[in-house]
Protein backbone atom coordinates (compact mmCIF):
# COMPACT_ATOMS: atom_id res chain seq x y z
CA UNK A 1 0.00 0.00 0.00
CA UNK A 2 3.06 2.26 1.02
CA UNK A 3 4.73 1.38 -2.16
CA UNK A 4 2.04 2.38 -4.03
CA UNK A 5 1.13 5.43 -2.43
CA UNK A 6 5.28 6.02 -2.92
CA UNK A 7 5.26 5.13 -6.99
CA UNK A 8 1.88 7.22 -6.69
CA UNK A 9 3.82 10.01 -5.20
CA UNK A 10 7.10 9.82 -7.20
CA UNK A 11 5.14 9.60 -10.77
CA UNK A 12 3.35 13.31 -9.57
CA UNK A 13 6.52 14.50 -8.44
CA UNK A 14 8.16 13.65 -12.20
CA UNK A 15 5.05 14.87 -13.65
CA UNK A 16 5.17 18.38 -11.81
CA UNK A 17 9.03 18.68 -12.44
CA UNK A 18 8.50 18.15 -16.47
CA UNK A 19 5.52 20.75 -16.31
CA UNK A 20 7.73 22.92 -14.67
CA UNK A 21 10.50 22.22 -17.09
CA UNK A 22 7.96 23.16 -19.91
CA UNK A 23 6.65 26.43 -18.47
CA UNK A 24 10.42 27.32 -18.02
CA UNK A 25 11.05 27.39 -21.79
CA UNK A 26 11.46 31.37 -22.59
CA UNK A 27 8.89 32.98 -24.48
CA UNK A 28 8.87 32.45 -27.86
CA UNK A 29 7.62 35.08 -30.19
CA UNK A 30 5.50 33.71 -33.16
CA UNK A 31 6.91 33.19 -36.84
CA UNK A 32 7.17 35.20 -39.13
CA UNK A 33 6.38 34.67 -43.07
CA UNK A 34 6.75 37.49 -45.27
CA UNK A 35 5.58 36.85 -48.94
CA UNK A 36 6.22 39.45 -51.52
CA UNK A 37 5.03 38.94 -55.08
CA UNK A 38 7.25 40.87 -57.83
CA UNK A 39 4.62 42.93 -59.78
CA UNK A 40 1.14 41.22 -59.11
CA UNK A 41 -1.30 43.76 -59.58
CA UNK A 42 -4.50 44.78 -57.29
CA UNK A 43 -6.85 42.44 -58.89
CA UNK A 44 -5.05 39.36 -59.69
CA UNK A 45 -6.33 37.12 -57.27
CA UNK A 46 -9.82 35.52 -56.30
CA UNK A 47 -9.63 37.68 -52.76
CA UNK A 48 -9.72 40.56 -54.62
CA UNK A 49 -12.39 39.86 -57.41
CA UNK A 50 -10.04 37.84 -60.45
CA UNK A 51 -12.41 35.54 -61.70
CA UNK A 52 -9.96 34.18 -64.49
CA UNK A 53 -6.78 32.81 -62.40
CA UNK A 54 -7.82 29.93 -60.25
CA UNK A 55 -6.48 30.86 -56.64
CA UNK A 56 -7.95 28.11 -54.15
CA UNK A 57 -5.23 28.70 -51.55
CA UNK A 58 -4.95 32.30 -51.41
CA UNK A 59 -8.82 32.19 -50.97
CA UNK A 60 -8.87 29.82 -48.05
CA UNK A 61 -6.41 31.95 -46.95
CA UNK A 62 -8.26 34.86 -47.03
CA UNK A 63 -11.35 33.01 -45.43
CA UNK A 64 -8.91 31.86 -42.47
CA UNK A 65 -7.92 35.29 -42.48
CA UNK A 66 -8.09 38.71 -43.22
CA UNK A 67 -8.33 40.63 -46.11
CA UNK A 68 -6.40 44.53 -46.39
CA UNK A 69 -8.25 46.47 -48.71
CA UNK A 70 -5.88 49.33 -48.48
CA UNK A 71 -2.88 47.99 -48.23
CA UNK A 72 0.11 49.88 -49.66
CA UNK A 73 3.37 49.97 -50.70
CA UNK A 74 5.62 53.08 -50.34
CA UNK A 75 7.27 52.88 -53.80
CA UNK A 76 6.56 51.73 -57.29
CA UNK A 77 9.48 49.82 -58.06
CA UNK A 78 11.51 46.78 -57.48
CA UNK A 79 14.94 47.84 -55.55
CA UNK A 80 12.82 51.25 -53.98
CA UNK A 81 9.93 48.92 -53.04
CA UNK A 82 12.12 46.10 -51.32
CA UNK A 83 14.28 49.38 -49.69
CA UNK A 84 11.50 50.88 -47.64
CA UNK A 85 10.19 47.37 -46.34
CA UNK A 86 13.47 46.02 -45.12
CA UNK A 87 14.06 49.37 -43.34
CA UNK A 88 10.57 51.19 -42.53
CA UNK A 89 11.60 54.26 -44.23
CA UNK A 90 11.00 55.61 -47.37
CA UNK A 91 13.32 54.80 -50.22
CA UNK A 92 13.95 58.15 -50.97
CA UNK A 93 15.09 59.19 -47.65
CA UNK A 94 17.89 56.33 -47.53
CA UNK A 95 19.15 56.93 -50.96
CA UNK A 96 17.56 54.50 -52.64
CA UNK A 97 14.49 55.53 -55.23
CA UNK A 98 14.25 56.64 -58.65
CA UNK A 99 15.70 53.57 -60.74
CA UNK A 100 16.58 49.62 -59.44
CA UNK A 101 20.00 48.47 -59.19
CA UNK A 102 21.55 46.84 -62.41
CA UNK A 103 23.43 43.77 -62.05
CA UNK A 104 27.28 44.27 -61.76
CA UNK A 105 26.58 48.17 -59.94
CA UNK A 106 28.28 49.63 -57.41
CA UNK A 107 25.60 50.49 -55.21
CA UNK A 108 23.05 48.95 -53.02
CA UNK A 109 21.11 49.57 -49.73
CA UNK A 110 23.42 50.64 -46.70
CA UNK A 111 25.10 47.78 -44.67
CA UNK A 112 24.40 50.72 -41.48
CA UNK A 113 20.75 50.53 -42.87
CA UNK A 114 18.74 48.43 -39.99
CA UNK A 115 16.54 45.85 -41.70
CA UNK A 116 13.74 43.75 -40.34
CA UNK A 117 15.69 40.87 -40.40
CA UNK A 118 18.33 42.91 -38.03
CA UNK A 119 15.92 43.73 -35.98
CA UNK A 120 14.94 39.86 -35.64
CA UNK A 121 18.14 38.39 -35.17
CA UNK A 122 18.60 40.12 -32.37
CA UNK A 123 15.46 38.68 -30.45
CA UNK A 124 16.98 35.27 -31.47
CA UNK A 125 14.92 34.45 -34.83
CA UNK A 126 16.47 32.97 -37.57
CA UNK A 127 16.10 34.78 -41.03
CA UNK A 128 15.68 33.20 -44.09
CA UNK A 129 15.36 35.08 -47.26
CA UNK A 130 14.33 33.39 -50.81
CA UNK A 131 13.82 34.70 -53.44
CA UNK A 132 14.80 37.84 -55.49
CA UNK A 133 16.71 40.54 -53.63
CA UNK A 134 17.70 43.44 -55.75
CA UNK A 135 19.08 45.48 -53.19
CA UNK A 136 22.92 45.54 -54.62
CA UNK A 137 24.46 42.30 -56.13
CA UNK A 138 27.99 42.78 -54.87
CA UNK A 139 28.45 40.75 -51.67
CA UNK A 140 28.44 43.96 -49.36
CA UNK A 141 25.21 44.16 -50.31
CA UNK A 142 23.49 41.14 -50.36
CA UNK A 143 20.92 39.33 -47.88
CA UNK A 144 23.77 37.83 -45.96
CA UNK A 145 25.05 41.48 -45.15
CA UNK A 146 21.74 42.32 -44.27
CA UNK A 147 20.79 40.07 -41.05
CA UNK A 148 19.70 37.19 -43.07
CA UNK A 149 21.55 33.43 -41.99
CA UNK A 150 20.63 32.03 -45.25
CA UNK A 151 19.77 32.90 -48.73
CA UNK A 152 18.89 31.28 -52.10
CA UNK A 153 17.65 33.05 -54.91
CA UNK A 154 18.22 35.61 -58.40
CA UNK A 155 20.12 38.66 -56.53
CA UNK A 156 18.17 40.96 -59.13
CA UNK A 157 15.31 40.96 -61.57
CA UNK A 158 14.66 37.60 -64.13
CA UNK A 159 14.94 39.92 -67.25
CA UNK A 160 18.54 41.26 -66.32
CA UNK A 161 19.66 38.54 -68.50
CA UNK A 162 21.05 37.88 -72.03
CA UNK A 163 17.44 37.41 -73.05
CA UNK A 164 16.97 41.20 -72.72
CA UNK A 165 18.69 42.71 -75.84
CA UNK A 166 18.38 46.21 -74.35
CA UNK A 167 21.42 45.28 -72.41
CA UNK A 168 22.76 46.60 -69.02
CA UNK A 169 22.38 50.33 -68.95
CA UNK A 170 24.63 51.20 -66.23
CA UNK A 171 27.59 48.73 -67.06
CA UNK A 172 27.17 49.53 -70.39
CA UNK A 173 27.65 45.32 -71.02
CA UNK A 174 25.38 44.01 -73.55
CA UNK A 175 23.92 42.02 -73.52
CA UNK A 176 23.15 41.28 -69.81
CA UNK A 177 25.66 38.81 -68.20
CA UNK A 178 24.00 35.31 -66.85
CA UNK A 179 21.67 35.85 -64.36
CA UNK A 180 23.54 33.98 -61.17
CA UNK A 181 21.18 31.50 -58.49
CA UNK A 182 23.01 32.35 -55.71
CA UNK A 183 23.30 30.12 -52.05
CA UNK A 184 24.40 32.25 -48.97
CA UNK A 185 26.66 34.38 -50.93
CA UNK A 186 28.32 32.33 -53.76
CA UNK A 187 26.46 31.76 -57.29
CA UNK A 188 25.54 27.83 -57.54
CA UNK A 189 23.70 27.30 -60.88
CA UNK A 190 22.42 30.12 -63.92
CA UNK A 191 18.53 30.80 -65.23
CA UNK A 192 20.09 29.68 -68.99
CA UNK A 193 16.40 30.12 -70.81
CA UNK A 194 12.71 29.96 -70.22
CA UNK A 195 12.90 26.23 -69.07
CA UNK A 196 15.07 27.42 -66.08
CA UNK A 197 12.91 30.74 -65.69
CA UNK A 198 9.76 28.37 -65.44
CA UNK A 199 10.97 26.64 -62.27
CA UNK A 200 12.19 29.94 -60.11
CA UNK A 201 8.58 29.90 -58.16
CA UNK A 202 8.97 26.06 -57.56
CA UNK A 203 12.90 26.31 -55.94
CA UNK A 204 11.97 29.32 -53.91
CA UNK A 205 9.00 27.56 -52.77
CA UNK A 206 11.04 24.69 -51.73
CA UNK A 207 13.90 26.35 -50.45
CA UNK A 208 11.35 28.06 -48.46
CA UNK A 209 9.55 25.13 -47.23
CA UNK A 210 12.70 23.55 -46.25
CA UNK A 211 14.07 26.32 -44.04
CA UNK A 212 10.87 26.66 -42.44
CA UNK A 213 10.66 22.71 -41.85
CA UNK A 214 14.54 22.99 -40.49
CA UNK A 215 13.48 25.80 -37.86
CA UNK A 216 9.79 24.33 -36.83
CA UNK A 217 11.68 24.39 -33.15
CA UNK A 218 13.04 27.93 -32.81
CA UNK A 219 11.41 31.83 -34.35
CA UNK A 220 12.21 32.02 -37.54
CA UNK A 221 11.82 34.81 -39.87
CA UNK A 222 10.91 33.46 -43.73
CA UNK A 223 11.24 36.35 -46.20
CA UNK A 224 9.98 35.32 -49.74
CA UNK A 225 9.97 37.64 -52.42
CA UNK A 226 9.25 35.52 -55.47
CA UNK A 227 10.79 36.47 -58.71
CA UNK A 228 7.21 35.99 -60.42
CA UNK A 229 4.97 37.77 -61.50
CA UNK A 230 7.58 39.57 -63.18
CA UNK A 231 8.47 39.61 -66.45
CA UNK A 232 9.27 37.67 -68.85
CA UNK A 233 7.03 35.31 -67.92
CA UNK A 234 7.54 31.54 -68.46
CA UNK A 235 5.88 28.60 -67.02
CA UNK A 236 6.29 24.86 -67.20
CA UNK A 237 3.88 22.97 -69.55
CA UNK A 238 2.11 21.50 -67.11
CA UNK A 239 1.08 24.63 -65.34
CA UNK A 240 0.69 26.50 -68.32
CA UNK A 241 -1.71 23.57 -69.80
CA UNK A 242 -3.89 24.26 -66.56
CA UNK A 243 -3.61 27.57 -66.91
CA UNK A 244 -5.64 27.14 -70.63
CA UNK A 245 -2.01 28.72 -72.54
CA UNK A 246 -2.26 31.98 -70.27
CA UNK A 247 1.09 32.72 -69.21
CA UNK A 248 0.02 35.73 -66.82
CA UNK A 249 -2.24 33.04 -65.44
CA UNK A 250 -0.10 30.35 -64.75
CA UNK A 251 2.34 32.61 -62.78
CA UNK A 252 -0.39 33.54 -60.68
CA UNK A 253 -2.14 30.22 -59.93
CA UNK A 254 1.78 29.03 -59.90
CA UNK A 255 2.40 31.53 -56.81
CA UNK A 256 -1.35 30.31 -55.19
CA UNK A 257 0.58 26.77 -55.47
CA UNK A 258 3.52 28.18 -53.55
CA UNK A 259 1.02 29.81 -51.13
CA UNK A 260 -0.78 26.57 -50.43
CA UNK A 261 2.25 24.76 -50.24
CA UNK A 262 3.46 26.89 -47.75
CA UNK A 263 0.55 26.95 -45.51
CA UNK A 264 0.40 23.52 -45.72
CA UNK A 265 4.29 23.05 -43.78
CA UNK A 266 2.83 25.85 -41.44
CA UNK A 267 -0.28 23.13 -40.56
CA UNK A 268 1.68 20.21 -40.85
CA UNK A 269 4.08 21.09 -37.86
CA UNK A 270 1.29 22.46 -36.23
CA UNK A 271 2.89 26.18 -36.36
CA UNK A 272 -0.12 27.48 -37.65
CA UNK A 273 -0.92 28.97 -34.27
CA UNK A 274 2.24 30.43 -33.96
CA UNK A 275 2.91 31.77 -37.47
CA UNK A 276 2.07 35.24 -38.95
CA UNK A 277 2.17 35.17 -42.83
CA UNK A 278 1.51 37.98 -44.36
CA UNK A 279 1.31 37.87 -48.26
CA UNK A 280 1.18 41.11 -50.48
CA UNK A 281 3.13 42.64 -53.83
CA UNK A 282 6.05 45.06 -54.23
CA UNK A 283 4.02 47.50 -56.47
CA UNK A 284 1.24 47.78 -59.12
CA UNK A 285 0.87 45.06 -62.31
CA UNK A 286 3.03 45.59 -65.18
CA UNK A 287 2.82 43.55 -68.48
CA UNK A 288 -0.94 42.54 -68.56
CA UNK A 289 -1.75 41.88 -64.80
CA UNK A 290 -5.11 42.76 -63.45
CA UNK A 291 -5.23 46.12 -60.85
CA UNK A 292 -9.58 45.37 -60.34
CA UNK A 293 -11.51 48.70 -60.23
CA UNK A 294 -8.25 50.47 -59.67
CA UNK A 295 -6.70 53.08 -62.24
CA UNK A 296 -3.00 52.82 -63.34
CA UNK A 297 -0.25 50.10 -63.02
CA UNK A 298 3.74 49.70 -62.50
CA UNK A 299 4.85 53.13 -64.35
CA UNK A 300 3.31 56.52 -64.68
CA UNK A 301 1.25 59.06 -62.11
CA UNK A 302 0.73 57.58 -58.64
CA UNK A 303 -2.69 56.36 -59.19
CA UNK A 304 -4.25 53.52 -56.68
CA UNK A 305 -3.63 50.77 -59.34
CA UNK A 306 0.09 52.27 -58.91
CA UNK A 307 0.76 51.42 -55.52
CA UNK A 308 -2.45 49.49 -53.30
CA UNK A 309 -1.46 45.58 -53.68
CA UNK A 310 -3.81 42.72 -52.61
CA UNK A 311 -2.59 42.09 -49.07
CA UNK A 312 -3.72 39.04 -46.91
CA UNK A 313 -2.42 38.31 -43.37
CA UNK A 314 -2.93 35.31 -41.58
CA UNK A 315 -2.17 33.51 -37.89
CA UNK A 316 -5.26 31.35 -36.99
CA UNK A 317 -6.43 31.70 -33.23
CA UNK A 318 -4.94 35.27 -33.55
CA UNK A 319 -6.29 36.88 -36.38
CA UNK A 320 -10.11 36.56 -36.51
CA UNK A 321 -11.17 34.60 -39.62
CA UNK A 322 -12.83 35.95 -43.23
CA UNK A 323 -12.30 39.43 -41.78
CA UNK A 324 -12.02 42.76 -44.12
CA UNK A 325 -9.82 45.50 -43.11
CA UNK A 326 -9.99 48.96 -44.84
CA UNK A 327 -7.62 50.88 -42.44
CA UNK A 328 -4.52 52.38 -44.14
CA UNK A 329 -1.46 50.62 -43.20
CA UNK A 330 2.10 50.23 -45.94
CA UNK A 331 5.27 48.36 -46.26
CA UNK A 332 7.22 50.34 -44.25
CA UNK A 333 4.96 49.99 -41.11
CA UNK A 334 5.95 46.19 -41.10
CA UNK A 335 9.11 47.07 -39.46
CA UNK A 336 8.15 49.02 -36.59
CA UNK A 337 4.86 46.64 -36.45
CA UNK A 338 7.08 43.56 -36.62
CA UNK A 339 8.77 45.04 -33.77
CA UNK A 340 6.29 45.51 -31.34
CA UNK A 341 5.09 41.84 -31.96
CA UNK A 342 8.14 40.15 -31.21
CA UNK A 343 9.81 42.61 -28.45
CA UNK A 344 12.47 44.21 -30.67
CA UNK A 345 13.51 47.70 -30.24
CA UNK A 346 12.86 50.15 -33.00
CA UNK A 347 16.11 51.98 -33.92
CA UNK A 348 15.93 55.74 -32.48
CA UNK A 349 19.37 57.29 -34.06
CA UNK A 350 17.84 57.49 -37.21
CA UNK A 351 14.33 58.85 -38.99
CA UNK A 352 12.11 55.49 -39.54
CA UNK A 353 9.09 56.67 -41.67
CA UNK A 354 6.73 53.45 -41.02
CA UNK A 355 4.72 53.56 -37.72
CA UNK A 356 3.30 50.77 -36.00
CA UNK A 357 0.01 49.21 -37.65
CA UNK A 358 -0.46 45.98 -35.68
CA UNK A 359 -3.38 45.71 -35.03
CA UNK A 360 -4.61 46.61 -38.48
CA UNK A 361 -2.46 43.39 -39.23
CA UNK A 362 -3.88 41.33 -36.72
CA UNK A 363 -7.83 42.59 -37.38
CA UNK A 364 -8.15 44.21 -33.87
CA UNK A 365 -11.98 45.60 -33.85
CA UNK A 366 -12.44 49.08 -34.08
CA UNK A 367 -8.81 49.53 -34.82
CA UNK A 368 -7.58 52.89 -36.58
CA UNK A 369 -4.66 53.69 -38.96
CA UNK A 370 -2.04 55.74 -37.69
CA UNK A 371 -1.48 57.66 -40.64
CA UNK A 372 -2.72 61.39 -40.64
CA UNK A 373 -1.97 60.75 -44.38
CA UNK A 374 -0.59 58.57 -47.05
CA UNK A 375 2.26 59.58 -49.23
CA UNK A 376 2.86 58.32 -52.52
CA UNK A 377 6.23 58.48 -52.76
CA UNK A 378 6.54 62.85 -53.26
CA UNK A 379 3.88 62.70 -56.18
CA UNK A 380 0.47 62.07 -54.14
CA UNK A 381 -0.95 62.17 -51.13
CA UNK A 382 -4.32 60.38 -49.67
CA UNK A 383 -5.88 62.13 -46.42
CA UNK A 384 -9.14 60.08 -45.12
CA UNK A 385 -10.39 59.42 -48.96
CA UNK A 386 -9.11 62.86 -50.76
CA UNK A 387 -6.62 61.30 -52.77
CA UNK A 388 -4.74 64.25 -55.05
CA UNK A 389 -2.42 63.14 -57.18
CA UNK A 390 0.16 65.29 -59.12
CA UNK A 391 -0.68 64.38 -63.04
CA UNK A 392 0.43 65.33 -66.33
CA UNK A 393 2.78 67.96 -66.31
CA UNK A 394 2.42 68.39 -62.27
CA UNK A 395 -0.95 69.59 -62.84
CA UNK A 396 -2.82 68.10 -59.17
CA UNK A 397 -6.01 66.76 -60.13
CA UNK A 398 -8.01 65.36 -56.87
CA UNK A 399 -10.55 62.39 -56.20
CA UNK A 400 -13.09 60.85 -53.66
CA UNK A 401 -12.05 57.48 -53.77
CA UNK A 402 -15.04 56.74 -51.57
CA UNK A 403 -17.61 57.64 -54.28
CA UNK A 404 -14.67 56.77 -56.96
CA UNK A 405 -12.49 54.09 -56.63
CA UNK A 406 -11.30 54.22 -60.08
CA UNK A 407 -10.34 57.61 -59.89
CA UNK A 408 -12.11 59.05 -62.83
CA UNK A 409 -13.62 62.16 -62.32
CA UNK A 410 -11.34 64.66 -61.25
CA UNK A 411 -13.26 67.02 -58.88
CA UNK A 412 -10.17 69.22 -58.05
CA UNK A 413 -11.85 72.38 -59.46
CA UNK A 414 -14.75 72.06 -57.34
CA UNK A 415 -12.77 72.01 -54.34
CA UNK A 416 -9.44 74.32 -54.39
CA UNK A 417 -9.34 74.36 -50.67
CA UNK A 418 -8.83 71.04 -50.35
CA UNK A 419 -6.07 71.11 -53.27
CA UNK A 420 -4.15 73.30 -51.82
CA UNK A 421 -4.15 71.62 -48.06
CA UNK A 422 -3.03 68.55 -49.65
CA UNK A 423 -0.57 70.14 -51.40
CA UNK A 424 1.25 72.08 -48.83
CA UNK A 425 1.11 68.90 -46.42
CA UNK A 426 2.86 66.98 -49.73
CA UNK A 427 5.12 69.61 -50.49
CA UNK A 428 6.11 69.68 -46.31
CA UNK A 429 6.95 66.31 -46.74
CA UNK A 430 8.85 65.82 -49.91
CA UNK A 431 10.98 69.18 -47.91
CA UNK A 432 10.86 67.39 -45.17
CA UNK A 433 12.69 64.19 -46.55
CA UNK A 434 15.45 66.63 -48.80
CA UNK A 435 16.70 67.67 -44.68
CA UNK A 436 16.97 63.78 -43.58
CA UNK A 437 18.14 62.06 -45.95
CA UNK A 438 21.42 58.93 -45.59
CA UNK A 439 22.82 57.82 -48.75
CA UNK A 440 23.02 54.70 -50.05
CA UNK A 441 26.37 52.91 -50.37
CA UNK A 442 28.72 52.30 -53.05
CA UNK A 443 31.68 49.88 -53.32
CA UNK A 444 35.02 51.12 -55.07
CA UNK A 445 35.32 47.93 -57.18
CA UNK A 446 31.97 46.16 -59.03
CA UNK A 447 32.02 43.32 -61.39
CA UNK A 448 29.15 41.03 -62.40
CA UNK A 449 28.38 38.15 -60.22
CA UNK A 450 29.52 35.90 -63.07
CA UNK A 451 30.40 37.18 -66.28
CA UNK A 452 30.37 34.10 -68.09
CA UNK A 453 28.29 30.48 -66.94
CA UNK A 454 31.39 28.50 -66.71
CA UNK A 455 30.98 25.31 -65.13
CA UNK A 456 28.09 26.19 -63.28
CA UNK A 457 24.58 24.12 -64.20
CA UNK A 458 21.77 25.12 -65.27
CA UNK A 459 18.74 25.86 -62.87
CA UNK A 460 17.41 22.91 -64.23
CA UNK A 461 20.07 20.94 -63.29
CA UNK A 462 21.15 22.29 -60.37
CA UNK A 463 17.69 20.93 -59.06
CA UNK A 464 17.87 17.46 -60.56
CA UNK A 465 21.20 16.55 -61.40
CA UNK A 466 20.41 12.87 -62.67
CA UNK A 467 18.48 15.13 -65.60
CA UNK A 468 21.97 16.71 -66.62
CA UNK A 469 22.07 16.72 -70.39
CA UNK A 470 24.46 19.30 -71.82
CA1 LIG B 1 8.35 44.98 -59.00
Amino acid sequence: MLLTRLKKLSFLCLLLTFCTQAHAVPFRGPNIVLIFIDDMGYGDIGPFGNKVNKTPHLDRMAKEGLKLTDFYVSNTACTPSRAALMTGTYANRIGMDGRVVFPGENRGLHPDEITIAELLKKEGYTTGCFGKWHLGDQKEFLPLSQGFDEYFGIPYSNDMWPGNKRGNPVTNRSPYTPLPVIRQDQAVAYVSDGQDQALLCEVITKEAVSFIRKNKKNPFFCYIPHAYVHSPRYARPDILERAQGNVNRANVEEIDDSVGQILDTLRLLKLQDHTLVIFTSDNGGAGGMSMGPLRGGKGGPKYEGHMRVPTLTWWPGTIPAGKVGNEIATTIDLLPSLAKLTGATIPIDRTIDGQDVLGVLLGEPGVKSPHEALYYEVEGIRKDNWKLVMGKRKKPELYNLLKDIGEKNDIASKHPDIVNKLKSMLNAHAEQIIEDTRPSAFVEQAAPIISQPEKLPRLRDYMDPSRKQK
